[in-house]
């Protein structure tokens, strides 16, 4: 809604007497009709609440129409770029050194907005922090190499949606609307047999619970323990590595349409204590990348993030099935099954790229709504620390942190998804689909090899079961030929 309508913003004044001390620090922000107002909450507790940042005073466009004497500053400031459109002139800004994003930023107010604009310094900073990544505030500070330093400037008649909905996707709270819907399957005490046949056979989410309580993880890991233990290590973090105790000190001040998140695939190898602090679920002890030793590709991961990070929709990458058990704190999870690509997502007919919103938040913005007139609805569920889901191969899912969290995934080949992994890996396109090894392309021959030597016939008798079942499945049943008029048997009439 946001991206492709016009958006009016109220900045209504509040007033002395009305002020209550926790509530009229929200500013709030509602949608009517697809017009848009911010509002400080004085009474009511309705639409969107807002972390309150500073938006250097940018409204939507809509807002031009209704504020007189109805001009942009955006436009005169620009000169004659102001015939490009806010993305294209964020484009060339990103082409500038920090030295000269900075002088442009003193040329007009418009510049001033612009040049300000936070993921052009995430990107110099990113681009440039080699030895590290210690977080002062903002993108702006942490780059020039001093304290937050915001001179809080407020520009009175700056229009621009694009940059107005950046802002709005960094602030905004999750809508308990949002939150509601559960519909998850959820187990407790089932014995592997039953999860095979009632989930992993039919490739169906569950939601564990009570699985994880012989975990040293679920007692022990908190800031405190993993800072005492690993405070100075690097791990991953998007495109950079970072220190684990600068990686919580930027996610505390973090606010951001897409916080980094910490996403590590070799921690346990980098502190073997961290390995030994949990144990594979029994449901997934059935592990046949295994097999590949070393050379398997990328299967488990730490992943630590602020609250407001998360993982935008996507499948899991070569047709594995995973499991992803919180440890602290909580996440949303929406899942689709593999026939019904979620509103909002693009991916290519290869399934190479996926085209999607900018941030998880701007797809609950635009297409959370969608996913109510759906004939197959998602399943959704928040997942609490000490439970763990089940995320059966080819199904899209996106998740998203309530609040701090601390959490291990792993990636896995059971004999339930052999022959899908197989297919996948054997794929023309292999060499862009296949990610988490170096050898993308060979992964097939040696994998399938290696599983021949150790598990022989296996693949030959899930293959032939396989076929079994589908013959079994494509065969008309007694009812179905006696309904079926192109069967020309007879028809029942009642
Ligand atoms: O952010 C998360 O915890 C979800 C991770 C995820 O989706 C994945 O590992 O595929």
């Amino acid at each position: 809604m946001l991206s492709s309508k016009t958006l009016l913003y109220k900045n209504h004044k509040r007033k002395k007497k009305n002020v209550k001390t926790k509530k009229s620090k929200k500013i709030c922000v509602s949608t009517e009709k697809g017009v848009t107002k911010q509002y400080q909450e004085e009474e009511e507790d309705e639409g969107f609440s807002l972390k309150g940042s500073d938006s250097h005073g940018v409204q939507p466009l809509g807002n031009l129409y209704i504020n007189p004497p109805f001009h942009n500053s955006r436009n005169t400031g620009l000169g004659n770029l102001q015939t490009l459109t806010d993305e294209l002139v964020l484009d060339i800004l990103g082409l500038l050194e920090g030295t000269h994003l900075g002088i442009l930023s003193t040329v007009s107010k418009s510049f001033y907005i612009f040049c300000n604009h936070e993921p052009l310094w995430r990107n110099l900073v990113l681009e440039t922090c080699k030895g590290g990544l210690f977080f002062k505030g903002s993108w702006k500070s942490t780059f020039v190499g001093v304290g937050n330093r915001t001179c809080g400037v407020k520009i009175r008649d700056f229009y621009s949606d694009y940059l107005f909905q950046s802002w709005l996707c960094a602030n905004l709270e999750m809508k308990s609307e949002w939150l509601e819907r559960d519909n998850v399957v959820r187990r407790k005490g089932v014995s592997v047999d039953e999860f095979v046949m009632n989930f992993e056979e039919p490739n169906k989410p569950v939601l564990l619970e009570g699985c994880l309580e012989n975990w040293p993880a679920l007692e022990k890991w908190n800031r405190e323990y993993l800072i005492e233990k690993c405070g100075d290590v690097r791990f991953s973090v998007g495109p950079v590595e970072m220190k684990l105790e600068d990686y919580f000190r930027y996610a505390d001040q973090v606010r951001e349409e897409r916080p980094l998140y910490l996403f590590d695939p070799k921690f346990a190898e980098k502190v073997p204590q961290l390995g030994k602090d949990f144990d594979v679920p029994i449901y997934f002890n059935e592990d046949l990348f295994s097999v590949l030793g070393n050379e398997r590709p990328d299967y488990r991961w730490i992943i630590i993030g602020p609250a407001g990070s998360g993982s935008s929709f996507h499948i899991d990458p070569n047709s594995t099935s995973a499991w992803n058990a919180v440890i602290k704190g909580s996440k949303k999870w929406i899942l689709f099954p593999p026939d019904v690509v979620p509103p909002g997502v693009h991916p290519s007919p290869d399934g190479a790229e996926v085209a999607s919103p900018v941030s998880i938040m701007e797809w609950f913005m635009n297409f959370y709504n969608a996913t109510k007139n759906l004939k197959k609805r998602p399943i959704e569920c928040v997942c609490k620390a000490g439970e763990v889901i089940f995320v059966p191969n080819g199904w899209w899912h996106l998740v998203i942190n309530l609040e701090d969290s601390i959490a291990i995934t792993q990636n896995f080949v059971s004999r339930r998804n052999l022959l899908n992994v197989l297919e996948f890996l054997k794929r023309p396109n292999a060499c862009t689909l296949v990610s988490g090894t170096s050898d993308r392309v060979n992964l097939h021959d040696k994998f399938k090899s290696a599983i021949e030597a150790y598990l022989p016939g296996t693949i030959d008798e899930l293959t032939l079961k396989a076929e079994e079942k589908k013959a079994q499945q494509s065969k008309p049943s007694f009812w179905d030929s006696v309904t079926d008029s192109k069967a020309g048997a007879f028809k029942f009439s009642f």
